[in-house]
């Protein structure tokens, strides 16, 4: 039997881009890790421990929270209290940014529990991160600091809770996933070079919604939807799980499309999903991976955020369907 890598082993000897791993984005991956381990411990006895249903409050978004939705949150913030190079940390969940160290190389941002409508029904649902270079390390944090694109990204990743408990990571030269070994708490390398065909049958879309799109996004729709005798020549098939870490996964094992996008219920809005904790980190995966992603008229990491919480469009997966969407926005 071939030896596993775990985790903390990987970080040690692996070099992204010919250089180390800095000892401090090393800590603070395992302090993340660890957090997703007990995690995902709570998630699997769900009712057992009286985690299901809501908190019975709301976050910044207006969004009620779940009650895992503040346990995640608050697991993650005492998890990475210890972490010497960051200098602090945002929430999907919470208003404001909160320092950590105050200063150090990193910020970390993340969306705890996402899929929070799967938490109940017992569907797949996951924890998405995002670690920004701080552009100034020694000086003390303002909450400016995080309005940074997502080029700025010195990895990301998700953990996905499913019938297996799966982490995506890319430290910019690739993308590479674990599964947690349940018997021995570690995160034991699956897959080193996670690729995504450019092209694919497979879409994924709240159907649902379709009537509110915008023309670009229901022309692709529609056109996968004539199969193989109309213009795109093929049969699609399409999923939707309502967990993007789910559906995200699917995208990086199989390929495939994943689309959010604009829609007219909320006319003002840019999308649905969260730009610095769903959306780039999700976008850093899928290109290291080989994919694309694109909110109709920018690269998602090109996008310079203006607000902590700001929305987003949100197309990403394979790299020709995602030109053609482009194309169909020009
Ligand atoms: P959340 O972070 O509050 O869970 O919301 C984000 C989720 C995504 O995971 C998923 O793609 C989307 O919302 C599902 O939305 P819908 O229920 O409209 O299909
Ligand atoms: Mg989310």
């Amino acid at each position: 039997m071939s030896t596993k890598i775990h985790l903390e082993q990987y970080l040690k000897t692996t070099k992204a881009k010919g250089a180390s791993i800095p000892i401090g984005l090393q800590e603070l991956l395992i302090a993340v890790a660890n957090t997703c381990t007990t995690l995902s411990d709570e998630v699997a006895q769900g009712a057992l421990i009286g985690l299901l249903g809501s908190a019975g409050t709301g976050n910044v978004q207006g969004e009620v929270q779940q009650k895992l939705d503040v346990i995640a949150n608050d697991l993650l913030i005492e998890g990475v209290q210890e972490c010497k190079a960051l200098a602090g940390l945002a929430s999907e969940e919470m208003e404001l940014p909160m320092p950590v160290q105050g200063t150090g190389d990193y910020l970390l941002l993340f969306d705890p529990l996402d899929g929070s409508s799967n938490i109940d029904v017992n569907v797949s649902i996951g924890t998405i991160f995002s670690i920004l270079h701080k552009q100034n390390p020694i000086a003390a944090l303002q909450n400016s600091d995080f309005l940074l694109s997502g080029r700025h990204q010195a990895a990301a990743g998700y953990v996905v809770y499913g019938p297996q408990t799966t982490m995506a990571l890319t430290l910019g030269d690739g993308v590479v996933m674990f599964t947690l070994d349940k018997a021995t708490g570690q995160f034991v390398l699956i897959k080193d070079r996670v690729e995504i065909s450019p092209t694919t049958k497979e879409f994924a879309i709240n159907m649902s919604n379709m009537r509110h799109w915008a023309e670009p996004v229901r022309r692709y729709v529609l056109e996968c939807l004539d199969g193989v005798t109309g213009t795109r020549k093929k049969d699609f098939n399409m999923r939707w799980i309502a967990s993007m870490v789910a559906d995200v996964h699917r995208v990086l094992s199989r390929g495939g499309v994943f689309m959010y996008p604009w829609d007219q219920r909320e006319p003002n809005k840019p999308g649905k999903l969260r730009l610095m904790y769903e959306a780039n980190p999700m976008s850093f995966l899928v290109e290291q991976a080989g994919g694309a992603s694109t909110n109709g008229k920018q690269v998602i990491m090109d996008i310079q955020p203006q607000d902590l919480h700001e929305r987003v469009s949100v197309m990403l997966g394979s790299k020709e369907e995602i030109e053609r969407l482009q194309s169909y926005h020009a």
